[in-house]
């Protein structure tokens, strides 16, 4: 691909396009390194995922930049809790914005404490650095109140540095809880509707209902692929598609799933999977791994191990529960929303029984010799749900392995010095 032509749309659009080029060649020499060198990879894959790797920071923006020039709004989103349904029935688009990246981490303290989560902090930095063209370019960024780490920093960042919005999120599950989820979710209709100058309606929510249900039913259709024997897709190649799944527009992207899919259901019909022989089967949980974090996927696969299925934000949990498409007016169609996402566990509810229990229950649909129990450094939610966690796989007697870890390079050599352990020890 030739960054270089779209040199000027970045600057338009008030980037560091020097920075923005850097970025662009860094992780494509990254995307060789851990995606094209594997072997037996779906031709389907390799054909989106080649384009989206580039696609994203370049026509996925000039398609962003022409829409907006023709009124569109774009809005950015922090967390699997911000409903696209209504974001799309008020036709407008909605991109990810979560980090994975190590740009800015530095600068990101001069406004945070050091134990902030990396996720929090790329967040930052990415802003100060000028590399995220999806945060310049949204018209709208929706934070909302999941953990204490996120809540802060948008208080910072909403005073500070840009103009956002903030969800309110129950933290328990009581009927009183999902009044309020129903309260802050038409709140969000209004402040949607608000900015756009379009009004929801009956036919326009079932519409934006629709998209997301059908992406959703894409997505489910290729996790269901990796439950063969020899998968016919890697953990890493999933959690790619996952990464990508919020950055493109709604319908291509749910098109090129689909077309994906098609491929991994006839190679899982003919037993065609990833490797020659029988690897070691895993399911990640825990935080979210936004692009380009692929750090423990790479680890675990190159030795010699093979993730089957995620609990995590990318992976399952963005994914599970479709929203009801029936009803009759507005008010029904919101409640429909709020009933799906209040289904959601992540680590900041209390008590988050249902999330436990649906480790080991995909534990076992996966199939797996394994769990690598995953949370980002700092992440009071998640670090603190492990010991449950850990409790609840012994008990089913599911081997785990926790890691705990941050953006850098710097653990690569001792996580992977885990992980072999880990493999051998379920060899035996
Ligand atoms: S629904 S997981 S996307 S909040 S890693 S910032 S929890 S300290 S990302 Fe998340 Fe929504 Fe929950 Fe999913 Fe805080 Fe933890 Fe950092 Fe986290």
């Amino acid at each position: 691909m030739e960054f270089e032509k779209y040199v000027t749309l970045w600057e338009k659009v008030g980037l560091d396009a020097q920075g923005m080029l850097n970025g662009a060649k860094g992780r494509q020499t990254s995307y060789e390194g851990i995606f094209k060198s594997e072997k037996n990879r779906p031709n389907a894959i390799k054909e989106f995922s080649d384009w989206a790797i580039d696609a994203f920071a370049t026509e996925r923006v000039e398609e962003i930049y022409n829409a907006k020039q023709n009124g569109q709004k774009l809005i950015g989103t922090l967390c699997i809790y911000v409903p696209d349904e209504i974001i799309f029935a008020a036709n407008a688009m909605s991109t990810g914005l979560c980090a994975g990246s190590e740009a800015g981490l530095m600068h990101a303290e001069k406004y945070l404490p050091r134990n902030t989560c990396s996720l929090i902090k790329g967040f930052f930095g990415l802003t100060f650095m000028k590399l995220c063209p999806f945060i310049e370019l949204s018209d709208l960024i929706v934070g909302e109140t999941t953990c204490d780490g996120k809540k802060k920093a948008y208080d910072i960042y909403n005073k500070d540095i840009k103009n956002m919005y903030v969800m309110e999120i129950p933290q328990c599950k009581r009927p009183a809880d999902r009044e309020l989820l129903l309260t802050e979710f038409k709140r969000f209709a209004k402040q949607i509707e608000e900015l756009t100058g379009n009004k929801l309606t009956v036919k326009s929510l079932k519409a934006g209902i629709k998209k997301v249900n059908e992406k959703r039913k894409a997505m489910l259709r290729f996790m269901e692929t990796r439950k063969a024997e020899n998968p016919p897709i890697s953990g890493k190649d999933s959690l790619l598609l996952h990464q990508f799944s919020t950055l493109f527009d709604v319908e291509k992207f749910t098109q090129g799933i689909n077309k994906i899919a098609d491929e991994l259901e006839d190679r899982a019909s003919k037993n065609i999977g990833i490797s020659d022989s029988k690897k070691p089967r895993f399911l990640v949980t825990g935080c979210p791994m936004a692009s380009p974090n692929w750090k423990v996927y790479d680890i675990v696969e190159k030795a010699g191990g093979v993730i089957v299925s995620e609990e995590s934000c990318t992976g399952m949990r963005a994914i599970s529960n479709l929203t009801k498409e029936e009803g009759d007016t507005v008010d029904e169609l919101i409640e429909n929303i709020v009933d799906r996402y209040f289904k959601i566990d992540c680590a900041c509810f209390t008590p988050n029984d249902e999330r436990i229990d649906n480790i080991t229950q995909m534990a076992k649909k996966f199939n797996v010799d394994g769990v690598i129990n995953y949370a980002l450094m700092f992440c009071t939610p998640f670090t603190t749900e492990n010991f449950r966690v850990e409790q609840a796989l012994s008990k089913a007697n599911i081997p785990s392995l926790t890691i705990e870890t941050n953006y850098s390079k710097e653990d690569s050599e001792q996580i992977k010095l885990r992980v072999e352990a880990f493999l051998e020890m379920i060899h035996k």
